[in-house]
């Protein structure tokens, strides 16, 4: 039996809405490291089991793939030669690729000067056509719904409900991986579109029958084996100047140095109400600073390099276990959303500088010296 990994779709083929004939569009997507945390609850005095679901490692860096295997696949089985999406930068980089990868058009509107540099290269460099708006996430996410209801082009954000189906094996990996749901799940929240995603996943792994399945209706396919009825409280955390599910109403303007979840609009508001109410979650906030703080002190402690967004769950979830909020002995998954190189700019402008020496042996020897821990 051959053991190539082939992405998402051929692994989960009889829970995803395709049939033997869809042209599968894929780069290997998914199966991400589901990484323990060691040194952090020692260094935070918590007796809990954390878990990153490092989604920085799909292959354009974020969880975006998922969700993109499937709308880009579905697209081109319905005939689609161009699709179109607003982007904070990392739905770009994967419509950029998969659209590549199937030969179509790809179109994507981003807020000038407000997605990182990587994200930015990699939308340029598998030749997207990249459109500038003098606006925010939230004006192109509009405009493309105008634009896309009078054009032939095919809308990849995550109002297309197969970016959610993909997206959903997320969960599916991680009740495989743990032998059953975690007791927290923490998720950044942008446009809600993943935690909503999540949610059906963890609804389809339980699911017996059509009934049990209040989020997709009896359209799972997978409603005759129960794996367990364990499903996770599910935690959203936003920006705080970019939280409309802590303010419960739309924010007009948006501002956070995570520019990935600089969204005031959320597309799938309801659904992750919904996801709340029916987990017994919660939403919470991090301010910018305690954001990167737990970005560096994740890079530092274990040796994961997460963007600022996705830093967001694991900040979060360490607020909620220091106000008791969450219980120790949990086991809890923080999914990191993005990989840090995406925003060089931000790691460097909060890193320690390079120290410059002349190129001689007793310069080296003193900066070891001086470096030297214990
Ligand atoms: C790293 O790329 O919306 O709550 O246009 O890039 O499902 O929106 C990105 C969202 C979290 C929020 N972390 O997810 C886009 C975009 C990262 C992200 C989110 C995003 P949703």
């Amino acid at each position: 039996m051959s053991t190539h990994y082939t992405g998402l779709i051929e692994r989960y083929r009889d829970r995803l809405p395709v049939s033997k004939d869809t042209p599968v569009i894929s780069l290997g997507e998914g199966n991400t490291p589901l990484i323990e945390l060691r040194n952090l609850p020692r260094l935070i005095k918590k007796e809990v089991r954390i878990l990153v679901k490092y989604e920085g490692l799909n292959p354009t860096g974020s969880f975006k793939d998922r969700g993109m295997t499937m709308a880009v696949t579905k697209a081109v089985e319905a005939g689609s030669k161009a699709i179109i999406c607003a982007s904070t930068g990392n739905t770009s980089a994967a419509a950029a690729a998969y659209g590549a990868r199937a030969g179509i058009t790809s179109f994507v509107l981003i807020p000038e000067g407000k997605i990182a540099l990587g994200k930015l290269s990699q939308a340029m460099m598998h030749g997207s056509v990249v459109i500038q708006i003098k606006g925010n996430f939230d004006d192109g996410m509009r405009l493309v719904q105008e634009v896309a209801r009078d054009m032939p082009v095919t809308i990849v954000n995550s109002i297309n409900p197969f970016r959610l189906q993909g997206q959903k094996t997320a969960a599916f990996e991680i009740v495989e991986e743990l032998g059953e749901a975690p007791d927290y799940h923490a998720l950044p929240v942008g446009n809600a579109g993943n935690i909503t995603a999540h949610w059906i996943g963890y609804s389809e792994y339980i699911c017996k029958d059509t009934q049990a399945c209040a989020l997709c209706k009896g359209k799972c396919g997978f409603h005759k084996e129960p794996r367990g009825a364990k499903r996770p409280i599910m935690l959203g955390y936003q920006a705080a100047g970019s939280a409309p599910f802590m303010r419960g109403a739309m924010v007009d303007h948006p501002e956070t140095v995570a520019t990935a979840i600089r969204i005031g609009h959320p597309m799938s508001w309801n659904q992750a109400w919904k996801v709340k109410e029916e987990s017994g979650g919660w939403f919470g906030e991090c301010t910018d600073q305690e954001i990167l703080h737990v970005q560096k002190l994740l890079a530092q402690s274990e040796g994961v390099f997460c963007e600022p967004a996705s830093a967001t769950s694991l900040a979060g979830v360490l607020k909620d276990l220091e106000r008791g909020a969450i219980g120790e002995g949990s086991t809890i998954v923080c999914t990191l959303t993005g990989h840090g190189l995406k925003d060089p700019d931000t790691a460097i402008a909060q890193s320690t500088r390079p120290i410059t020496v002349d190129a001689s042996r007793g310069a080296i020897e003193k900066v070891i010296g001086e470096n030297m821990a214990g």
